[in-house]
């Protein structure tokens, strides 16, 4: 049996697997420029965060109606719950599909129809986290926040991702003030491309609760020491880092080093489908590549759980 987990760092577009995109595309008549998977796999060939997202944004012309992210969604709930995720706090990125003519309410309802049912079908309880993206304007994040606004039973908190040098964190001031004034959980990437800087920045100016990535932080003593001691939850991605070359080689990820300064990790698989693997996957990687002790795997179980939103979250419905 796999560890239980929690996976707190998914985008679910990033989960589109290439025969669901070949299908959806059959589906919608969207011509994909791939010969077949085949080809399709060739491509996810990366040398930074930017040419994955150019093919991370293409692949998404497949997705159309309510159904498409109705049965993306389930398709990733069943491969979650085979490798132990009970919890899945999942990012959507509406501003790429709003700017392909598809709806804020086809994105969320077409996911709700799979969220809303998953602990029943896949035993995976779930919440929804809605990301802007940072390379878009401020202004569109406002936009985003407004247009999300009917939605707001179904979304839990806000999200910050993209291609992140050059954008950072305090440009989004206003949308975070606006979302936590609405009830939002925050959370935004910082420090996977973007310097130690941004990581500051997003808990002073955006007021996170969790880091997404954060990895960049080990470049700064004085950033480490803060977020040991604040118990700031930092949401890793092993195999995301390798496939984007943010460290060389499994073998020389800082998970380790992260884990003795005292840094609350987490084990998370960011965009599965693109780079080489679920949660659980994940998690053997780092077992076998960097020999973590069953302690440690252990505890980045239970991080996963801790650092979710999911128990303060239900004191406040009841509240
Ligand atoms: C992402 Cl790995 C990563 N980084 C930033 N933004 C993203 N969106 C989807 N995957
Ligand atoms: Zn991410």
């Amino acid at each position: 049996m796999p560890l239980p987990k929690a996976e707190l760092h998914l985008h679910i577009e990033g989960t589109l697997e290439p025969e669901l995109a070949f299908e959806l595309a059959a589906r919608n008549d969207v011509e994909l420029p791939y010969a077949d998977t085949d080809a399709l796999r060739k491509a996810y060939d990366f040398d930074g965060l930017q040419s994955f997202l150019n093919l991370y944004y293409e692949l998404m012309a497949v997705l159309r109606t309510e159904r498409d992210f109705e049965d993306l969604a389930n398709a990733y709930l069943a491969r979650a719950a085979a490798q132990g995720v009970r919890h899945a706090e999942i990012f959507f990125d509406p501003q790429a599909h709003i700017a392909r003519g598809v709806a804020m309410a086809t994105v969320v309802e077409g996911l709700w129809r799979a969220l809303g049912s998953s602990e029943a079908n896949h035993g995976v309880s779930t919440r929804l986290i809605m990301c802007f993206l940072r390379d878009e304007s401020a202004e569109s994040a406002l936009e985003t926040l407004e247009a999300a606004k009917p939605h707001l039973d179904r979304i839990t908190g806000i999200g910050l991702d993209s291609a992140e040098v050059g954008h950072p964190p305090a440009k989004f001031r206003e949308v975070y003030e606006a979302a936590a004034a609405l009830g939002l959980r925050r959370v935004a990437h910082a420090g996977e491309e973007g310097p130690p800087e941004y990581i500051t920045e997003a808990l002073d100016v955006l007021g996170v609760e969790r880091i997404d990535h954060g990895l960049r932080c080990m470049e700064s003593p004085e950033l480490v020491e803060r977020l040991a001691r604040d118990r700031i939850p930092l949401t890793l991605c092993p195999l995301s880092n390798v496939r984007l070359r943010t460290v060389d080689t499994l073998a020389d990820h800082p998970l380790p080093a992260m884990l003795d300064a005292g840094l609350m990790c987490t084990v998370n698989s960011d965009d599965p489908a693109y780079f080489g693997g679920y949660a659980g996957d994940n998690f053997e990687a780092v077992q076998k590549s960097l020999g973590l002790s069953e302690d440690r795997l252990r505890e980045l179980a239970r991080n996963s759980f801790l650092a979710s939103f999911l128990e303060d979250d239900e004191e406040r419905r009841s509240r």
